[in-house]
């Protein structure tokens, strides 16, 4: 197996379900990444440390998957220049509104990429992981354009479907 260019980090294993999504699809583009559970509030040595040393380990992009408080985003991003993209986890009782803000509302120096809440934003983060990725990988790019074709069709397939009936 290839060393790792995307790191897909969730605050909690708990957060798995929206990170799924992403997961699978880095799997389907034949994209080596590593999952990790590191929580900025629970486990905030490791999470800086991880970042710290995310570079050098041959990391490109960084995803990060947090709910509630989630500083999760901004604490990679503050301990690396790789970029880095937020997941919100929707919980009780804001629904993903407290996250979104928390990934959002970065002070100026310091971005973080925000896709939206639930399993959609996990695979959006992913695909905007692989554009990225694509810049400097033709065969990785062949392979986003196919998908994206691919998606095409379905749509068009369906509206062909829908208009017989
Ligand atoms: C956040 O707190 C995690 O990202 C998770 O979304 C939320 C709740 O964590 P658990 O109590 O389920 O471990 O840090």
């Amino acid at each position: 197996m290839s060393r790792p260019v995307v790191a897909v980090v969730m605050g909690s294993k708990s957060d798995l379900p929206v990170v799924q999504g992403a997961l699978d699809l880095l799997k389907e583009f034949e994209v080596p990444f590593t999952a990790r559970v590191l929580s900025a509030h629970r486990t905030p040595s490791e999470a800086a440390d991880f970042a710290a040393g995310a570079e050098a380990a041959g990391l490109k992009v960084i995803i990060c998957a947090a709910g509630m408080a989630a500083h999760l985003g901004g604490v990679i991003a503050a301990h690396t220049t790789l970029p880095v993209i937020g997941i919100p986890v929707a919980s009780a009782p804001f629904n993903g509104l407290d996250a979104l803000f928390s990934f959002v509302q970065m002070p100026p120096g310091i971005p973080v990429g925000v896709v939206t809440a639930g399993p959609a934003g996990g695979k959006n983060a992913a695909l905007y992981a692989i554009e990225m990725l694509a810049l400097n990988d033709p065969a990785l790019a062949s392979r986003l354009k196919a998908y994206r074709k691919a998606q095409s069709a379905k749509v068009l397939a369906d509206d062909a479907s829908l208009r017989e009936l």
